[in-house]
């Protein structure tokens, strides 16, 4: 198998005093220090018995410490499953059983709200974790490209979420192809809002390491904090999906960013025309992306080059990567695949799901597109029935299966409604079995089961919903009546 040494040791051998992470408060933590307290911390987690192979939980906002846990475990060769925080008691549940996770680590700022969760494994925080003693444990020197790292779950079409498996390759493989299209400057400095348990957030501090490249890490995304940043913190690249680049357009009035700010990676799902060309007007160097969770991060990026003349084109395959239409109809447009060494080889213990992914090497990402004749790729439309509200994936199957929970809802469709804030944010349309719900009890009711932002936005009570000859759920029809209405 394919070893590199670890990369944090090597990156702390390199450049010792360069700043690893800096953080808005002006601390900063080097490389070098970065090393010690991960490899301190991964002494400490031996305790719990987490060693070689072992599925820990990392529930955590973006902070220092989460990013330390992460390389706190690769130092253990533990996989670190990472948690949204923005999921239930029942959602984290499913994932954590799912995933056959031993413990979970959480930021001392969520340890109230998850203790009292209950989950069915025991939950530690950071800082309990760090009064720990050192435990005697041999400390991975290497890294085996092929070994897995991380495990992020995405929703799947079947109701229930899947873990994609990331090893430590296709974070590699991730890491140059993106270098390898933006390119790497030594003045480079990369602003991570996006949630470190998304690998939209996750793969800033992955390049950081390999690259050598400091990170302004923020807890929470603000429109103002990010234009500071850029203007005077010498932030150089900065990851957001459309929600937060419409924020940061409409905060910037007629100003401009300054020349050294060099790349806003625009990902996570479509983003209007318009907006990009306000951005465009105003100077913002926007590189659009394409890419999912099991792509390990973007994996087609247009540069900068063609932006002005490709507006709207997420771009060309990244120099590892490969792109296909398959085209199964006389049309241009076809499903996306993808294929390169930072696709995911599946979803934890999923076979079958895994198997039907997956076409001869080549991931079938759902999604449909066309390229140009220059071999642009143009996305048309999300994976099917996907939902993507401020780049949190909904998919309408998991909110069905909650709502059908409820006693009074006999059937139940969800789509996609069009929103000025979000994108796109889920509606409900319900068949009751007599009158004695009401919209509010949905709501509430789903509250319980469900991350907020899968929660419907509103509640239509129908007599029949729209079926096809097969008596399946025609999901188009439903769209189609709440875009007229
Ligand atoms: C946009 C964000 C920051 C919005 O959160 P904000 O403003 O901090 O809200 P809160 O204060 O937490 O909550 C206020 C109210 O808003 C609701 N809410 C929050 N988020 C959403 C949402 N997404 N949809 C609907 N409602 C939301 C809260 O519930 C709360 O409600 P009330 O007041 O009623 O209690 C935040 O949503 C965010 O961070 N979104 C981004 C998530 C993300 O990273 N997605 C990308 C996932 N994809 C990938 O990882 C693969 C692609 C990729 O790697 C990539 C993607 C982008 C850029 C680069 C890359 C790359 O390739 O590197
Ligand atoms: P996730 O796994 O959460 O990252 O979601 C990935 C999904 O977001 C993809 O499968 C697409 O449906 C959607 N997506 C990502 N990039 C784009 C884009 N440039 N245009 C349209 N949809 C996108
Ligand atoms: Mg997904
Ligand atoms: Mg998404
Ligand atoms: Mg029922």
């Amino acid at each position: 198998p394919e070893v590199i040494p670890h990369w944090l040791t090597k990156q702390a051998d390199i450049a010792p005093d360069q700043i690893a992470i800096e953080h808005i408060n002006g601390k900063t933590i080097t490389f070098s220090k970065l090393k010690t307290n991960s490899q301190q911390f991964a002494k400490k987690l031996a305790n719990y018995g987490v060693g070689k192979g072992t599925h820990v939980g990392v529930l955590s906002t973006n902070n220092a410490s989460m990013v330390i846990a992460i390389h706190a475990l690769s130092y253990i060769g533990a996989v670190s499953v990472l948690l949204n925080t923005r999921l239930t008691k029942e959602e984290l549940t499913y994932q954590i059983n799912d995933a056959e996770m031993m413990v979970v680590l959480t930021c001392d700022s969520l340890e109230k709200e998850v203790m009292v969760m209950d989950l069915p494994v025991p939950v530690k925080t950071f800082s309990e974790i760090s009064h720990l003693p050192e435990m005697e444990t041999d400390l991975q020197t290497e890294i085996i490209l092929d070994d897995v790292f991380t495990i992020i779950y995405t929703s799947g079409t079947t109701g229930f979420p899947k873990g994609v498996i990331h090893t430590y390759g296709n974070h590699w493989w991730s890491a140059m192809g993106s270098a390898l299209n933006i390119g790497l400057d030594s003045n480079d400095k990369w602003l991570a809002a996006l949630p470190i348990f998304h690998v939209s957030g996750l793969s800033i501090f992955i390049k950081s390491v390999i690259y050598g490249m400091p990170v302004y890490l923020m807890e929470k995304f603000d429109q103002q904090v990010v234009q500071d940043a850029i203007m005077e913190r010498g932030v150089t690249m900065v990851s957001v999906v459309t929600v937060m680049l419409k924020r940061l357009v409409d905060l910037l009035g007629n100003n401009t960013y300054p020349d050294t700010f060099r790349c806003m990676l625009l990902g996570g799902g479509p983003a209007p025309r318009p907006l990009l060309e306000k951005a465009k007007a105003k100077h913002i160097p926007v590189f659009q992306s394409y890419g999912m969770t099991e792509t390990s991060s973007q994996i087609v990026t247009l540069s900068p080059l063609n932006a002005l003349n490709k507006i709207g084109s997420a771009g060309k395959p990244l120099f590892p990567a490969q792109l296909k239409i398959d085209h199964t109809k006389e049309d241009s447009v076809g499903e996306i695949f993808v294929k390169g060494p930072m696709v995911t080889r599946g979803y934890f213990n999923k076979k079958e799901a895994t198997n039907s992914a997956f076409q001869n090497g080549w991931l079938a990402t759902g999604d449909l597109g066309y390229l140009d004749h220059e071999g642009f790729l143009y996305v048309v439309d999300r994976r099917k029935d996907l939902i993507i509200s401020g780049g949190e994936n909904i998919y309408p199957s998991e909110v069905e299966s909650v709502l059908s929970g409820i006693e009074q809802v006999s059937e139940v469709g969800v789509v996609g409604k069009a929103d000025e804030t979000w994108g796109q944010v889920p509606v409900a349309f319900v068949v009751a079995i007599d009158q004695t719900i009401s919209e509010s009890d949905v709501i509430k009711y789903s509250n319980n089961y469900l991350a907020k932002y899968k929660v419907p936005k509103q509640v239509f009570f129908v007599d029949k919903l729209p079926r096809n000859a097969s008596n399946k759920l025609v999901r188009g029809e439903l769209a189609k009546w709440i875009q007229n209405n």
